[in-house]
């Protein structure tokens, strides 16, 4: 059966996961509950789900053909019209599903190409999400068209002599993928102008990054004062948006809010975004926001790390915030993610729990900020070295008479604390 699109948006999904060989089941079970939320925020009813077992993709439908047979039973019961793969499926799979169970059948890579559409608000990415939208949609035609007759002026119906329909659709994306690609070229050329003329002035720049929901924009509001668009949503920010703040010593910072990520991110949508991503991710550092209330945390800090490193990010410059701190009081639970996260601040944009600590961290990280010195510590002192390793970075040690000196590389929250040992400027 040739699925007939419907003008109907589905509404009904029915969800489905596989737990692979070598993956957990708890991991599993996360992966399929974000997938619900994701779901949700598209504003689709659940009507069931089911997590599947299975050892290695088949060919026909990604799981056995039992299995499918099943579960295409069992979302006919729940009255479901749509189902939904938390795993990527091939088109020749989607439409072997759609054939065989009737019913419309997307992935989570769909999910997450429809809620950017929705939300997305500046020209740029309006047009980067069409870009990668119509890429996912050129080798579905036959399934995706219900999504293409959206786009307006795309004049489907219009087949040339000798042309199949679907010889005419691919022909009509084809060529709204070239114009978005020089649409696109043009808006990155403006952006280019725009920053080299903030490169004139050269102020210290950090970006906010993270997986969806951490709280990046809530940080952003924080230390900017900015009222930027916060909710408890997946994706609420598409566009990053930069912001100057004054450091407490009076030094300025640009901060910059960005998109979050999520596992399985579509690839096409890494590719379109990059460039709002890069100037983001090249600057001075990153501060990685990670919701430690979330079970998942380690996970979602792993994937953030994945995508900055493709989207070449010096992963040497990112430190990373606990957010979410009020969320864990547990002294217990909090000792356990001080160790997996050894160099992490706890903050919390809610309660406003770090966040001085964190303007203390912006500012030990401005490349400037550092000082050479030359300290001569007696050998009554000598414990200050120690702390000399903790704050600082020590270049050398020279043992002198009844006191050691030493050149280290100093944070300006600890000039005073050194003051009175130093000979000379380094
Ligand atoms: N309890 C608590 N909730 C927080 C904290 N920070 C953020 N939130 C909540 O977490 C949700 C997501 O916050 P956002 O700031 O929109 O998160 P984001 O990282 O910008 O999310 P995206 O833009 O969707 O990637 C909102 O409901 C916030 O109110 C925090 O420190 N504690
Ligand atoms: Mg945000």
């Amino acid at each position: 059966m040739d699925l007939k699109p419907t003008s109907r948006p589905p509404r009904r999904a029915f969800l489905l996961g596989v737990q692979w060989r070598r993956e957990t089941r708890e991991d599993a079970e996360n992966l399929l509950e974000e997938l619900a939320q994701l779901v949700e925020t598209l504003g689709l009813e659940i009507v069931g789900r089911r997590l599947l077992r299975a050892d290695r993709p088949q060919p026909r439908f990604l799981v056995g053909s039992g299995q499918a047979e099943e579960c295409a039973v069992a979302a006919r019961a729940a009255t479901a019209d749509v189902l939904v793969f938390d795993d990527v499926i091939s088109p020749a799979q989607q439409r072997n599903w759609e054939k065989h169970g009737k019913l419309a059948v997307i992935d989570r890579e769909e999910v997450i190409l429809d809620i950017f559409a929705r939300r997305a608000r500046s020209r740029e990415a309006r047009l980067q999400v069409e870009l990668a939208r119509m890429e996912y949609a050129l080798p579905r035609l036959t399934h995706a068209w219900r999504h293409l007759e959206r786009q307006a002026g795309s004049g489907f119906g219009m087949t040339g002599a000798g042309e199949t329909q679907l010889e005419t659709d691919r022909r009509l994306v084809r060529r709204r993928i070239d114009q978005l690609r020089r649409e696109i070229g043009e808006v990155r050329r403006h952006r280019a102008t725009r920053r080299a003329r903030r490169l004139r002035v050269p102020t210290p720049h950090a970006a906010i990054v993270g997986y969806t929901n951490a709280g990046k924009s809530s940080l952003f509001r924080r230390l900017t004062g900015e009222d930027v668009f916060v909710e408890d949503r997946l994706f609420a920010t598409l566009d990053t948006t930069t912001r100057p703040i004054r450091l407490p010593d009076g030094r300025p910072l640009l901060v910059t809010d960005t998109v979050g990520f999520v596992r399985k991110l579509p690839h096409g949508l890494i590719e379109s975004f990059k460039a709002t991503l890069e100037e983001a991710v090249l600057s001075d550092f990153l501060v990685h926001v990670v919701d430690v209330a979330n079970p998942a945390c380690e996970q979602m800090r792993e994937t953030t790390q994945d995508v900055l490193a493709e989207l070449g990010a010096d992963l040497r410059k990112v430190f990373t915030v606990l957010n979410k701190a009020d969320l864990v009081p547990d002294l217990a639970r909090r000792a356990a993610l001080a160790r997996r996260f050894p160099d992490a601040l706890f903050v919390s944009a809610e309660s406003g729990e770090g966040l001085d600590a964190l303007r203390e961290r912006l500012q030990d990280w401005l490349p400037a900020a550092r000082k050479r010195v030359l300290l001569r510590i007696p050998h009554a002192d000598y414990h200050l070295v120690a702390e000399l390793h903790r704050t600082g970075k020590v270049l050398e040690e020279r043992h002198d008479g009844d006191a050691v000196c030493v050149t280290a590389i100093l944070p300006p929250r600890a000039f005073p604390r050194f003051a009175q040992y130093r000979l000379a400027k380094g």
